[in-house]
């Protein structure tokens, strides 16, 4: 009994460790020429891990911008220069945040020093240590993933925050940057840059008539009407609720007034599908249109003007572009 209780305790170490690791072991790239310490590395890693040995570097290098979770590095290796190596990695944008855990002698001060210098993450002294191994690499596996977590979340939270959740168009925050750049541009001498306002006439009655999810279907197959008839430099934006903005560099206001004419008929033209394609609604859109004026920067005035415009389409009747 004492035995599979010991037996039992060791499962549950080993158990712990792997879902720490996040289920399977490291995928570790071992970049050796001196083939028993790599053989012999490989061998004592892959009872935890899945080890590849390479003995030469430019396959290496390549092999490195694969799914790797950490290179160990003879820094001492015969027919290249471990340590250069090392460095080739920390450059290339692809594995520049790798771990690197470099194989030197101890006895070697300027080569130890100079491989922390490259940054290298951590050393193993020759002759290697199974336990000291293991646990090294251990640590550094469980660090990239954390960081590779960490990256994932910070990418996920910037795309989040630049993006409308219900349409995929970018948002407000975004088109205040991008505008703001484009103005600045423009005033120093370049073409305007010209702005559409959008509203979705009676909106409102959409929602009282269908309920708000199909207002927000009709918003979203807006959006992809939208995104379809402006050119690939424009950036089109939902400003807030059933408004819309579109962002036109280098731009004329006539130019401009085309482009918002073709998507107001490419809305008013065909009628949106809505509840599953059962029910056609046909949808209108007012919109107003304004250019930058020679040495304007400031985005406010500029919107303001195209806001004006389309407050004027809608009291001249809707369905309508103003310039
Ligand atoms: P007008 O032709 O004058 O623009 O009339 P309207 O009814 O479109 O104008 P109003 O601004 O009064 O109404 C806009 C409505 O849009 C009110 C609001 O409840 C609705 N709305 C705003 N955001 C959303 C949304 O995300 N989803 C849905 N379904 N409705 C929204
Ligand atoms: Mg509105
Ligand atoms: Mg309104
Ligand atoms: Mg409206």
């Amino acid at each position: 009994l004492r035995q599979r209780e010991a037996s039992g305790r060791r499962m549950g170490v080993i158990a712990g460790a792997a879902s720490r690791l996040g289920g399977a072991g490291g995928r570790i790239l071992i970049v050796d020429d001196y083939e028993r310490q790599g053989q012999r590395l490989c061998a004592e890693l892959s009872i935890e891990h899945r080890p590849v040995l390479e003995s030469d570097p430019h396959k290496a290098l390549l092999s490195a911008r694969g799914p790797v979770d950490l290179v160990i590095v003879n820094a001492a290796a015969k027919a290249f220069d471990g340590l250069r190596f090392a460095a080739q990695l920390r450059s290339d944008q692809v594995t520049r945040n790798l771990p690197i855990l470099a194989l030197v002698d101890f006895d070697e001060r300027p080569r130890l020093i100079k491989a922390l210098e490259i940054g290298v993450n951590d050393l193993l002294s020759r002759p290697v240590d199974p336990g000291e191994l293991s646990a090294r690499a251990k640590t550094q596996i469980r660090r990239k993933r954390y960081t590779d977590y960490l990256r994932n979340n910070l990418d996920h939270s910037l795309e989040l925050a630049v993006t409308d959740q219900l349409t995929g168009l970018h948002n407000r925050r975004y088109m205040a940057g991008q505008l703001e750049a484009l103005l600045q541009r423009a005033a120093m001498g370049g073409e305007p840059v010209a702005v559409l306002a959008i509203d979705i006439d009676h909106f409102k009655k959409i929602n009282d008539s269908f309920g708000h999810d199909v207002g927000d279907e009709v918003l979203r197959e807006f959006a992809v009407r939208l995104a379809s008839n402006v050119r690939a430099v424009d950036l089109p934006v939902r400003y807030g609720g059933e408004e819309f903005v579109v962002v036109m560099p280098d731009t004329h206001l006539e130019d401009a007034e085309r482009i918002a004419e073709r998507i107001r008929l490419h809305v008013a033209g065909s009628p949106f599908r809505i509840m599953d394609g059962q029910e056609l609604l046909s949808v209108t859109i007012s919109i107003g249109v304004a250019a930058s004026l020679g040495g304007e920067s400031r985005p406010e005035p500029l919107l303001k003007r195209a806001d004006a415009a389309m407050y004027e389409a809608k009291a001249s009747g809707r369905n309508r572009v103003i310039a």
